[in-house]
């Protein structure tokens, strides 16, 4: 048992080195990073389409981290968007270096803004820092009001979160007040969003946020 913490620790050190380095590249390219996490099919994918073309004044590349295919990347690269896409073959989390390697395949002097996708799943990304300034959760109205609460390293660390799928407020028994008050008490300053990607509601918003934040 002890053995096994002693190991964790070491791949978390290596993974920060990792990092910290990325930082220096997005620093020294004038680039903003900015990660975007959440479970699977909260919207990542479907908010970052809607960004993009929001923020055209921008240029934007995207990373792309899933655990088999390059669905997304294609969704991401039919906008005209520089897109990678990082398989991660099973493992359920982005690392530093995974993003590394990914970084190779960035015209980073030509970008202002770098969104990383990070696999879908509230748990194992909050681990691993990628060198990112900015962490965005995208959850959505049908995952229900409770999971700031049941997550909190997730929602802790967060810059933003994103509340998606709002035009399905009708339909869905969610309680949106309660769920902007669970992120609250997990993380009292992180700035919070409504959207829906399809009806593009909050989504200018959203991109004013980070283009506030741009280099
Ligand atoms: N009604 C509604 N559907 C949405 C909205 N945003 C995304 N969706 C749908 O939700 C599904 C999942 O969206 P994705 O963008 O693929 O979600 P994701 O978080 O990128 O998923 P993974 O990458 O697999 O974790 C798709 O069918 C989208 O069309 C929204 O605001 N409202
Ligand atoms: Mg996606």
């Amino acid at each position: 048992m002890v053995e096994t913490i002693r190991i964790e620790q070491k791949i978390l050190g290596r993974n920060d080195e990792l990092a910290a380095q990325n930082r220096s590249r997005f620093d020294a390219a004038g680039v903003l990073a900015v990660t975007l996490v959440g479970s699977p099919g909260s919207g990542k994918t479907a908010l970052l389409e809607q960004t993009v073309q929001s923020l055209r004044a921008f240029r934007a590349a995207v990373i792309e981290g899933d655990i088999e295919t390059d669905r997304d990347a294609q969704r991401i690269g039919r906008l005209g968007i520089p897109v990678v896409q990082i398989v991660t073959n099973g493992t359920c989390h982005l690392n530093a270096g995974m993003v590394q390697k990914g970084l190779d395949r960035v015209d980073l002097p030509n970008v202002n803004v770098l969104f990383i996708e990070n696999v879908g799943n509230l748990v194992c990304p909050a681990a691993y820092s990628l060198g990112e300034h900015l962490r965005v959760v995208v959850a959505s109205t049908t995952e229900g009001e409770d999971k700031p609460l049941k997550y909190p390293a997730m929602f802790r660390q967060a810059d933003a979160v994103v509340i998606n799928k709002v035009d399905l407020l009708p339909y869905v028994p969610v309680n949106l007040a309660e769920a902007r008050e669970f992120v609250r008490r997990v993380n009292p300053t992180a700035d919070i969003f409504e959207t829906s990607c399809t009806t593009g509601a909050g989504i200018e918003e959203f991109s004013r946020w980070l283009a506030d934040r741009g280099r």
